[in-house]
């Protein structure tokens, strides 16, 4: 007989946990149960799956008790307290925050590029950052092809990347200021970054801060990309630098990245061939008619647009493009789902 897994989605309420539920929705993993959880505060709200009413449930360590597959997005510190409570009840967590995601102990997973990795899990996998997971899926082909030396990367981030309450922020923000409001007077309570002292506007902004600054003046956000990159393509060797930047676009990150590979014999043709045949990538690359990848057309979308690919000017081995994906569904939802798909078709997941 088929197995059947009962999920539970931490986190059920937020950003990222409203498009997982939306993503289980449409798996072709095969469910017996869905179980919602989030705070104390949403405990008792409803919410529809297939059709069914769910209530949110709180999270307490006895969720745990009969679910199969746990997938969390609750924040690093939830998980770093209930994750092990979930694998202590038999549970395979995939993680979306960054608290495992560099542990050697833990698989850090992008589907199309490093599945095999799932084969150490045990208990826990880390889903990479957003900002990570995209240019994994677009480069991957081109490092397998021709070898990576370097990679430099600006990406350019929509709010919904910092929760509910940013988007809500970058709303609220872009109204008063088309009502008249002085930009200097905009109520900003949480962009750049919750978690640091001063806020700014969004609305008609670009913010060169993603998560707090650390080593270096590079801030977590451009750190994650750096280090991710080493850990999910297996080589320290590859040279990787990142500037993060919050633009005023509700969903979609855009990366602007620049590479260049190792071997001899590529071209340009032979990249865009490359990215047209890879798993999870679609080419949308035509300048004659102005088609390239945009944040607002990847909405919704589970694939990594990758388009603007051209030879750098002074570097033959250079090559820059445009990278653009759904952060909530390829950046979140949709590679945790991806995961747990992916664990059950390996037979991975202990049921
Ligand atoms: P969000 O919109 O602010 O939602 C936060 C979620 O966490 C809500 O469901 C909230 O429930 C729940 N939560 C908060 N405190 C809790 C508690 N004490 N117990 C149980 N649940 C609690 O945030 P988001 O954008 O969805 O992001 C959530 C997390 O996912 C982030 O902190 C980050 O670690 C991760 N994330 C990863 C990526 C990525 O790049 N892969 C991208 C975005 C986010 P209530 O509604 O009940 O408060
Ligand atoms: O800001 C973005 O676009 C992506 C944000 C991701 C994020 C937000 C809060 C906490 C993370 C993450 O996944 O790296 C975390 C975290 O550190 O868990």
């Amino acid at each position: 007989m088929e197995k059947m897994y009962n999920v539970a989605v931490v986190g059920a309420t937020g950003a990222v946990g409203t498009k997982m539920i939306e993503m289980l929705e449409e798996t072709t993993l095969p469910l017996k149960n869905v179980k919602l959880l989030a705070s104390k505060r949403s405990a008792g709200k409803e919410r529809t799956f297939k059709g069914k009413t769910l209530i949110i449930e709180e999270l307490v360590p006895e969720s745990f008790e009969d679910v199969d597959i746990a997938l969390f997005s609750a924040g690093g510190g939830i998980s770093k307290q209930f994750a092990p409570e979930a694998v202590k009840r038999g549970a395979v967590v995939v993680d979306n925050t960054s608290h495992f995601r560099m542990d050697p102990e833990v698989p850090l997973v992008v589907p199309e590029v490093n599945p095999q990795a799932l084969k150490r899990h045990k208990g826990i996998i880390a889903n990479p950052n957003c900002s990570t997971i995209q240019m994994m899926v677009a480069l991957e082909p081109i490092r397998q092809a021709y070898g990576l030396d370097r990679v430099i990367v600006s990406t350019y981030q929509a709010v919904s990347g910092a929760g509910i309450n940013a988007m809500n922020e970058l709303k609220t923000q872009a109204q008063a200021y088309i009502d008249g409001t002085p930009a200097e007077q905009l109520q900003a309570d949480i962009l750049p970054c919750g978690g640091d002292k001063k806020h700014y506007p969004i609305a008609f902004n670009a913010l060169p801060q993603i998560d707090v600054f650390s080593d270096a003046d590079y801030t977590y956000e451009e750190w994650k990309m750096v280090n991710e990159t080493k850990k999910i393509m297996e080589d320290d060797s590859i040279k990787v630098v990142a500037t993060c930047v919050r633009i005023p676009v509700l969903s979609g990150h855009s990366e602007s990245v620049y590479i260049e590979v190792e071997k001899d014999g590529s071209n340009v043709e032979k990249i865009k061939q490359l990215i047209a045949e890879a798993p999870g990538a679609v080419l949308q690359d035509d300048p004659s008619q102005q088609l390239y990848p945009q944040a607002l057309t990847s909405i919704d979308r589970k694939e990594t647009f990758v388009g603007r690919i051209r030879q750098d000017i002074d570097i033959e081995k250079g090559y820059h493009m445009w990278v653009v994906s759904d952060n909530l569904l390829k950046g979140a939802a949709w590679n945790s789902v991806q995961i747990a798909e992916t664990l059950h078709e390996m037979d991975l997941v202990r049921v």
